[in-house]
């Protein structure tokens, strides 16, 4: 079988799964919502990783049913969650063909409500490329999912291309900067000017800031003084599976 071939099963019988990685409020540590990760548990090869399979969705026009199974998938956790008396809201990441779409919010909009869940309890992680290779397109179909109430969130940013003037034209709600900048800001002087040149950017737009890959308390407490909003890498918590979640909360509150 091919790779193709083999990833369109694992989503049609169910071998892709999800582990949640943890977000904090950097000021008060207050958890704030967790990122779904898709995982593929394959017959013979084991656990694959996402880089590994994700550019094979991009490539082969899968990464649309690839990216509706894990919002579905993420969806019914977030009502588990909801009905076990934890509201935590979920981020999944979004293919970029899925932004050139125009029947993408159509299905958002559809998984939504067959959860019964609120709009505002879903972000979708959209990453810059979706975006430069067909503006007008991404445009419109990012005006839909904000229609929807669901929360946009521009992931990896700064790593991409021409990034900052679509920022005007776009409603988005939250930016992530990318863990390549943040990880060495205590002892990295231009990732630190960077970081802080971001942060800046995000607050002057009304965004939300995110910092990914924070590994250590030093880092946290640079961010949170550099007004940075939200928080999220191993030293708060590696992904987890679903199961360890509400555990890990309660350990927590
Ligand atoms: O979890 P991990 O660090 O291995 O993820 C590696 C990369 O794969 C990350 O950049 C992440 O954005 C991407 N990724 C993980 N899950 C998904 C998914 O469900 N859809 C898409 N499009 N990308 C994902
Ligand atoms: O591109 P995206 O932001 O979706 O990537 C998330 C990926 O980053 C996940 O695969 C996760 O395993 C990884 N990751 C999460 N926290 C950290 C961290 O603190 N350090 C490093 N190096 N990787 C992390
Ligand atoms: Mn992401
Ligand atoms: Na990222």
């Amino acid at each position: 079988l091919t790779a193709v071939t083999e990833l369109r099963h694992a989503i049609d019988r169910g071998e892709l799964f999800l582990h949640y990685q943890p977000k904090a409020l950097a000021d008060t540590g207050a958890v704030c919502g967790v990122e779904a990760l898709a995982r593929w548990q394959h017959p013979t090869r084991g656990l694959v990783r996402p880089d590994e399979f994700i550019p094979v969705a991009e490539e082969n026009g899968l990464i649309e049913p690839l990216t509706r199974y894990v919002i579905d998938a993420a969806l019914r956790q977030c009502r588990a969650w909801q009905d076990a008396g934890w509201e935590v809201p979920v981020s999944v990441n979004v293919g970029a063909a899925c932004l050139l779409h125009a029947e993408f919010p159509g299905d958002v909009a559809d998984l939504i409500k067959r959860h019964g869940l609120p709009a505002r309890l879903l972000t979708l992680e959209i990453t810059e490329s979706a975006i430069i290779s067909d503006p007008d397109r991404a445009v419109e179909v990012l005006r839909g999912l904000t229609e929807l109430g669901v929360r946009l969130s521009i992931d990896d940013f700064g790593t991409g291309y021409s990034s900052i003037s679509y920022l005007r034209s776009m409603r988005v709600h939250e930016m992530k900067l990318d863990r390549s900048f943040v990880t060495h800001m205590c002892t990295d002087a231009g990732d630190s000017a960077i970081v802080h040149a971001l942060v800046a950017l995000a607050r002057n737009f009304g965004l939300q800031a995110v910092a990914e890959g924070v590994e250590d308390q030093d880092t946290w407490t640079a961010l949170a003084e550099a007004g940075c909003d939200v928080v999220q890498g191993y030293f708060l918590s590696e992904p987890l599976p679903a199961e360890e979640v509400v555990s890990w909360l309660g350990d927590r509150a």
